[in-house]
């Protein structure tokens, strides 16, 4: 395992130690998500923890909390206690761009119900503004898709669809992402809103306003932002 891999792994388990007997866990997806998925089964497993039941935010995190022990349920209307997910960008507010690993609705709608949202990942997704190093992945419906692109490239001038391969890209839920490249001047909330009530538009991979602690995987070790 690289330096680096070993320090995600790391900020894995200090957002692990967060988490207390009995609690709802929301499961977040991407490779350093991943490490907290298996610290929590190693615990589990051990009796380290007890009663804990996660809430998976993809289809893969729901595979690897079955295959390391973890009981999961689906979201219901009850809220969680805790929720643990990687990023693609944080900003000096922690807000975040996520959705490259293309989980975004389902992260967005576990996380808005956790009380707490601990996000874990390595320096390299630290930016001074959203947009800088990341594309802003939205996920859309397939119907009528290339009018709703049209209607994004109104919004954000550049960017394109997801492929994967000759084909489009699909979501758990059977929807495409458009990755749209932000301009320099951008004023989050708004464009959060303009995005969402664009017709076609499912959601969009900007999460304001709700992570309350990050931490990073820095060559130095790993550093907490609050
Ligand atoms: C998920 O996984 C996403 O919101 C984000 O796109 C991605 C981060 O993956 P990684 O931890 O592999 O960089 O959390």
């Amino acid at each position: 395992m690289s330096d680096l891999e070993l320090l995600k792994k790391e900020a894995a388990l200090r957002a692990v130690a967060l988490v207390e007997n009995g609690q709802r866990v929301g499961l977040g997806t991407g490779s350093t998500a991943k490490y907290a998925i298996e610290e929590l089964g190693r615990k589990l497993a051990s009796g380290e923890l007890s009663g804990v039941v996660g809430v998976s935010t993809s289809e893969a995190s729901e595979a690897l909390a079955r295959e390391v022990g973890i009981p999961t349920e689906p979201l219901d209307p009850r809220p969680l206690d805790i929720a643990i997910d990687g990023a693609d960008e944080i900003a000096p507010n922690l807000d975040l761009v996520k959705g490259l690993g293309g989980a975004l609705v389902r992260e967005k709608m576990t996380e808005v119900q956790a009380g707490r949202l601990i996000i874990i990942a390595d320096h390299t997704k630290l930016v001074t503004r959203l947009g800088e190093k990341a594309p802003l992945p939205i996920e859309i419906l397939p119907f009528g898709f290339l009018s709703t692109v049209e209607r994004l490239r109104e919004i954000v001038p550049g960017g394109r669809l997801r492929m994967n391969g000759a084909q489009n890209y699909v979501t758990d839920n059977g929807n495409y992402i458009f990755d749209a490249q932000l301009p320099a001047e951008i004023d989050p909330a708004a464009l959060e809103r303009q995005l969402k009530g664009t017709l076609g538009v499912v959601d969009t991979g900007l999460f304001l306003g709700m992570a309350e602690r990050v931490f990073v995987a820095a060559p130095g070790g790993v550093q907490e932002l609050v």
